[in-house]
């Protein structure tokens, strides 16, 4: 019975620490509902009982009752230390990876999460997982405060500027998941979503070393600039179909002419296209507000080369 209405209220249960956090949840909704029952119900028949029936009918003065005050102190003292044990114990099993945890590096911007994995894979959008095999999360945020939730996993936990926080979970099935950002961040918070994909280990690790080989294959320039303009998470604000998004769209944006909020203008160049992704509040595009961050020191020389490139072939 009381598995059916957990299906109906909760997620599913895709992580190892899901069940017990459920199981905690159920015995505090079960208490409570016994509680309301039992002070309705006892409201009720005292009404009827104790109703005034005559005139001089007069409620007794009671002062003192040492067994009722024993009684209603404690009771609700043992629910409440079961409640902070069995929570605690949970807590510190949340809050301590397994040793051989594996390691993934998240990174946290507006409005994308990023996954980078021991081997030097990135992925953005999409973190693969081994199932069955437990997993840490080191991340941090390039901007503001995010925060990684996983309801299907039951854990969730803020992503800051400036300093590394820690998550882990371990998968009980190869199921795809989703994460949401669950600090408002700003105007594209509600997209700010992500796929968890727990894959078989032999998948997984086939995965990976497709993913590797993959990013070190020699590609045209322009492939290149595909693959920044997805994995540093330009298309989060940049549409190709001529769409305004958050930003503009890069559809024929190269060699238009740009008009900027404080009155100049400029056509969109090679120089100003690199302008824009390192210093991209020097000049902010007319319509537009300066949420963008600067790229230096994340994109390099040569994927900035490929972006342009990629920027000319959406012309
Ligand atoms: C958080 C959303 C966001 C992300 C992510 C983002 N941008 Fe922007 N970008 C903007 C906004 C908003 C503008 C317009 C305001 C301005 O000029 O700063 C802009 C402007 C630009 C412009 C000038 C566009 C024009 O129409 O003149 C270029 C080029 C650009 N971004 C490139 C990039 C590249 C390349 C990336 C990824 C490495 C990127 N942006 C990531 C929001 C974003
Ligand atoms: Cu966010």
């Amino acid at each position: 019975m009381l598995e059916i209405i957990n299906r109906f209220i909760l997620p599913p249960v895709n992580s190892t620490v899901a069940g017990d956090v459920d199981a905690l949840f159920t015995f505090i909704n079960v208490v409570s509902v016994i509680i309301l029952l039992g002070i309705t119900v006892a409201i009720v028949y005292f009404s009827i009982k104790y109703k005034r029936k005559t005139d001089d009918d007069v409620t007794p003065v009671i002062r003192h009752n040492t067994a009722l005050e024993v009684t209603w102190t404690v009771i609700p003292l043992i629910l409440i230390l079961i409640v902070f044990f069995w929570g605690f114990r949970g807590y510190v099993e949340m809050r301590t990876p397994p040793q051989n945890a594996y390691e993934v590096y998240v990174t946290a911007s507006s409005f994308f999460w990023q996954f980078t994995h021991p081997n030097g894979v990135q992925t953005t959008g999409e973190l693969h997982v081994p199932n069955g095999r437990p997993v840490k999360l080191i991340m941090q945020s390039r901007d503001v405060i995010h925060s990684f939730f996983v309801p299907d996993y039951r854990i969730k936990q803020d992503v800051l500027p400036g300093r590394y926080t820690t998550a882990w979970f371990q998968t009980n099935e190869a199921v795809e998941s989703v994460v949401f950002c669950t600090e408002y961040c700003g105007s594209g918070h509600s997209a700010m979503l992500a796929k968890v994909i727990s894959m078989e280990p032999a998948d997984f690790n086939a995965w990976l070393l497709d993913a590797k080989t993959e990013s070190e294959r020699e590609m045209p320039l322009a492939d290149l600039g595909r693959s920044v303009y997805q994995n540093q998470g330009c298309i989060a604000c940049h549409s190709l179909d001529g769409n305004a998004g958050i930003g503009p769209s890069f559809k024929g944006l190269f060699g238009s002419n740009r008009t900027f909020t404080d009155g100049t203008s400029r056509e969109a160049d090679e120089e100003y296209i690199k302008q824009s992704i390192y210093d991209p509040r020097s000049q902010i595009v007319e319509g537009f507000t300066g949420v963008m961050i600067s790229y230096q020191g994340i994109i390099d020389d040569q994927q900035v080369n490929a972006l342009i490139e990629f920027i000319k072939e959406q012309n």
